[in-house]
């Protein structure tokens, strides 16, 4: 809709602008209700189709220095997580299926997609998760009591647990992020190629992530070229532990 509404203000003829964004509206709506059984679904009103949008970035640019520059989060943010919204969203526009669902079902129902929506709807979610599990030095916080004995549980020390981490990362050849999940109550290390997550259903480790790192090049390499490790090793100090405690406590629901 935003798009048919930015089309009419730049209009120069009114009139003709109208009846085009019309018919551009009302064209997804019969797509959609083409495929809906006769009259059995009246209920199922086919929604318009879903516009997926990225979030700005919950803080500023330069909020994560030193560990993570400045250019680095806008190249980022504006383009590398945009460009995987925009694909995601072009796609919509041509697969009525994709648009009715949210990231997190298509995530979930991703090996009945095209290649491209396990890409960016995989890419669209890593980051909106990404941003949200890192912050600002006054809102980082520290982990909960419940979290801790759970870490001390599965691995034996906080240390223990992100020396796995960090290894996940550095082993991850090529590109792509390793997590702490939830499984089973339970907390695993896991790794994915390229913008693949634990909640896929194609996933060889699923559960709920409640860390993760990006271990693509884009995400380090203007401060750190290739030292993939030292970047491992400093990204634990902007971790948002408020969120990752929250994330936490409804994964072991
Ligand atoms: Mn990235």
């Amino acid at each position: 809709m935003t798009l048919q509404i930015k089309h009419i203000a730049l209009a120069k003829s009114a009139k003709l602008t109208l009846a085009a964004a019309l018919a551009v509206a009302v064209f997804p709506i019969a797509q959609s209700q083409a495929p809906a059984a006769p009259a059995a679904t009246a209920t199922a009103a086919a929604p318009a189709p879903a516009v997926f949008k990225q979030a700005p970035l919950p803080y500023a640019f330069d909020a994560l220095e030193p560990v993570i520059d400045k250019a680095t989060m806008e190249l980022h943010h504006g383009r590398h997580h945009k460009a995987q919204y925009d694909a995601l969203n072009t796609i919509a526009a041509g697969n009525p299926d994709v648009a009715k669902m949210s990231i997190e079902q298509l995530l979930a129902n991703v090996s009945k997609f095209p290649a491209g929506v396990r890409n960016n709807a995989g890419g669209a979610w890593n980051h909106d998760f990404f941003w949200q599990i890192m912050a600002p030095a006054d809102k980082r916080g520290s982990p909960s009591a419940a979290l801790l004995q759970r870490i001390v549980a599965d691995f034996g020390s906080v240390d223990a647990m992100k020396t796995q981490f960090n290894t996940g990362g550095a082993t991850r050849f090529g590109s792509g992020w390793v997590w702490l999940v939830v499984k089973d109550k339970k907390l695993v290390v896991a790794s994915t190629p390229n913008q693949d997550n634990p909640l896929m259903d194609i996933a060889e480790v699923r559960g709920t992530p409640i860390i993760g790192n990006d271990v693509w090049e884009h995400a380090y390499y203007l401060k750190y070229q290739n030292r993939r490790g030292e970047y491992l090793a400093n990204w634990w100090q902007v971790v948002n532990w408020n969120e990752v405690n929250k994330r936490f406590d409804e994964a072991m629901k």
